[in-house]
């Protein structure tokens, strides 16, 4: 439902509008795999599936230009980072990633007290433990090439593994003493100094759940559309983004189509659409 509610809400036009080229490649399925049911664990053989099947996807979009990825359940960023990271690895140069989300998504299988495999991407591209049942990360991503912004609801288990690592945290507490910009843009300089190629992953409670309801795990005093439109313009100037994840929007929770035009807005910002050009929506 994620990525048809996108598609209504315009975003193959909004892109155009912009002057690229657009192609929907439509719906990816999930591969078969042999892989049993968990008792904790929601949809393992569907999510290691997927993860094998949007890795290949991502690998070949990215041939051709800049993928964005519609989802749907943020597991998606499994395949599709692991894909973007042998891109990056056949260009011969390093993959960071951009995480914009209230959570840290950093649990492993073995830490998760919910079993919902969207708080555990980010844990399974850096190749932490406990992945077994999934594909192989032949390139991990390091954790100091992950940026996190926006983070408000991190769980215990999450917070003392990354207290151990050396990935950018920029919380709300940071960002409304120090503006969202002032960890974005270090971020950027670190990518850049590395000649690397960044992938950004937006989650739908990234935002404020006033300005986006439509995701089933919202927390208060998220970004606000104009932070939220400002990391995606200074990410356009940076001109290092290589692929985008448009991610947990449920269009079962929204109202009147605001999420999905919302986050339509903010990928379009991304791609190049002018500050002075920020659309009117009424709904
Ligand atoms: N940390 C919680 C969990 O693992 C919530 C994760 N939910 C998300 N992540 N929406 O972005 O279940
Ligand atoms: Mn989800
Ligand atoms: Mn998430
Ligand atoms: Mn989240």
């Amino acid at each position: 439902m994620g990525p048809d509610a996108y598609r209504v809400a315009g975003l193959e036009q909004a892109l155009s509008d912009l002057g690229h080229t657009v192609t929907d490649i439509g719906d990816t399925l999930p591969d078969e795999v042999d892989v049993p049911e968990d008792t904790h664990l929601f949809s393992l053989p569907e999510c290691v599936g997927w993860t094998q099947a949007l890795s290949r996807t991502a690998k070949e979009a990215a041939e051709q230009g800049l993928p964005i990825f519609l989802g749907g359940d943020h597991a998606l960023s499994m395949g599709t980072v692991i894909g973007m990271a042998a891109h990056a690895d056949k260009l011969g140069r390093p993959l960071f990633v951009l995480w914009l989300d209230a959570h840290s998504d950093f649990h492993t299988p073995n830490s998760t007290d919910s079993g919902n495999l969207h708080g555990t991407p980010v844990a399974y591209f850096t190749g932490q433990p406990g992945f077994d049942a999934f594909p192989p990360v032949t390139t991990p991503i390091p954790t100091d090439h992950v940026g996190m912004i926006g983070l408000r609801s991190v769980d215990p288990a999450e917070r003392s593994a990354l207290e151990k690592d050396d990935a950018m945290l920029a919380d709300m507490r940071s960002i409304d003493e120090h503006g969202i910009k002032t960890p974005l843009l270090a971020f950027l300089d670190k990518v850049r100094a590395a000649n690397g190629i960044l992938h950004v992953s937006l989650d739908v409670d990234f935002l404020d759940p006033s300005i986006a309801p439509a995701v089933g795990t919202t927390v208060p005093g998220g970004a606000t559309e104009r932070e939220a439109h400002l990391v995606m313009e200074l990410l356009h100037e940076s001109g290092l983004v290589c692929s985008l994840d448009i991610v947990e929007l449920n269009p079962f929770l929204d109202e009147r189509g605001r999420t999905a035009k919302l986050m339509v807005d903010l990928a379009a910002s991304l791609m190049g659409r002018r500050i002075f050009d920020r659309p009117t929506r009424s709904f």
